[in-house]
């Protein structure tokens, strides 16, 4: 019988710091520019990297995700679809960079398939809870930082990103879906705001990172020595 292998707790010595947000609310701008810091300030090694992805494998099963092959399915099976991706992913990447106590910085993890699949998509909250046991078990973000902009902010930022190639899976959906997103988001912040910090992405990009140090030197001091006195400025 097969079952998962989520480590000694224990020996998970690095930080999990993940980003959440709608589209194009500038999570990989900012995961750059932390990465650039923290390898400069914190002594540790840093990881960056994505979900869906983040290993091979996750990134086949990305490319299906992304290209809408599993959309006819329906919200469960694109949940289990991005579950198999984080199985490999926390197995080959996340799991092993913590216990070497590296700094994993994390472009989306469970509050994208919270917001994505559950609030906006429809599925069960109680299902979410469900795979999140069995396939996340312990390994849970020390801190999450939820990038909020309004959504047509974010979608026309996606969309000079793009340079015309049309608008992925998730993109394409309604305008009333992105606002269901960003206050499944919000509501998820309010419920863990030990481990949520919310920023105000609509600011430039300069902001925005100010915002984000102070938040980390804030929640994880280790990671910035020296800068914690600067305070939460979420
Ligand atoms: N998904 C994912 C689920 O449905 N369920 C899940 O469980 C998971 C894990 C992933 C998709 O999968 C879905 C969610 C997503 O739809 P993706 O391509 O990784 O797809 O999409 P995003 O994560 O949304 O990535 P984006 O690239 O669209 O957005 P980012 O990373 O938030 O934004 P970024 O940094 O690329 O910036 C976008 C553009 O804006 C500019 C940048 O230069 C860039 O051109 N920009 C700014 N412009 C002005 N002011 C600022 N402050 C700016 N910051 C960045």
């Amino acid at each position: 019988m097969i079952v998962p292998r989520f480590g000694d707790p224990a020996e998970a010595r690095g930080a999990f710091v993940t980003f959440e947000g709608g589209e194009g609310a500038g999570k990989s701008t900012q995961i750059a520019r932390l990465a650039e810091t923290l390898r400069a300030r914190s002594g540790r090694g840093v990881c960056v990297t994505r979900e869906p992805g983040g290993s091979p494998r996750a990134e086949e099963i990305r490319a299906a995700l992304l290209g809408g092959v599993a959309k006819p399915y329906g919200p469960f099976a694109e949940a289990l679809l991005f579950c198999a991706a984080r199985i490999d992913h926390l197995d080959r990447l996340i799991r092993p960079a913590l216990q070497r106590g590296e700094t994993v910085l994390c472009d989306r993890f469970i509050d994208s398939t919270r917001a994505y699949q559950g609030a906006a998509g429809g599925l069960d909250p109680g299902v979410l809870t469900a795979l999140e046991r069995v396939v996340v078990g312990p390994t849970r973000p020390d801190l999450t930082l939820i990038l909020d902009l309004p959504p047509e902010v974010g979608l026309a930022r996606a969309a000079v990103r793009g340079g015309g190639q049309g608008a992925d899976r998730f993109e394409a959906e309604a305008l009333d879906f992105h606002v269901r997103l960003r206050a499944a988001f919000l509501a998820i912040a309010r419920a863990e705001p030990e481990r949520c910090a919310v920023i105000d992405a609509a600011r430039d990009p300069d902001a925005v990172e100010a915002a984000i140090r102070a938040a980390v030197a804030t929640r994880l001091p280790d990671l910035l020595p020296g800068e914690g006195s600067r305070g939460d400025a979420a």
